[in-house]
């Protein structure tokens, strides 16, 4: 069995993420997704996510495409995690392209990066959506 493992957010789950867990899970057979926790997210990406970690783990649980969500606690669990889960490949969107391969080489995990959905974002969304409440 092929394990795959990727890292995020995932606030405002939309399409471009469903497209990313997706080609993430096409790379094996079982997919984890460590999930950012809300101390980490405001502490070390100074992000304050809408949804509490408990709610982005319930809607990432019904993605057809992920097999388990751990919490993402620091940026320096990555190595360990992929010895403790027998991972095979760490896959990202090439928003983070290069930023791991040196972290992981001594792993031998295969890193990939995939494609981003370019249109969508989180901040997008909550952008149009402030401007849509300035002109109701
Ligand atoms: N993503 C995507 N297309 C989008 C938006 C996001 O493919 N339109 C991908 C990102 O490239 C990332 C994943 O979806 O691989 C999760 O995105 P975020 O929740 O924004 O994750 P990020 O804040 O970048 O955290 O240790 C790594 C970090 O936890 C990554």
């Amino acid at each position: 069995m092929k394990r795959v493992i990727t890292y995020g957010t995932f606030d405002l789950l939309h399409y471009g993420h469903i497209n990313l867990l997706k080609s993430a899970k096409e790379q094996g057979d079982y997919l984890i997704v460590a999930l950012s926790t809300d101390e980490f997210n405001w502490n070390e990406k100074n992000k304050k996510n809408y949804f509490s970690y408990e709610k982005r783990k319930q809607l990432l649980e019904s993605v057809r495409y992920v097999d388990l969500v751990i919490p993402e606690k620091n940026w320096n669990q990555k190595v360990t995690d992929m010895e403790r889960y027998y991972i095979d490949t760490f896959v990202m969107g090439d928003d983070w392209l290069g930023k791991f391969d040196e972290t992981l080489a001594a792993t031998g995990v295969n890193v990939v990066y995939l494609s981003r959905t370019p249109e969508v974002s989180t901040t997008q969304i909550k952008n149009d959506l402030y401007a849509q409440e300035g002109i109701k």
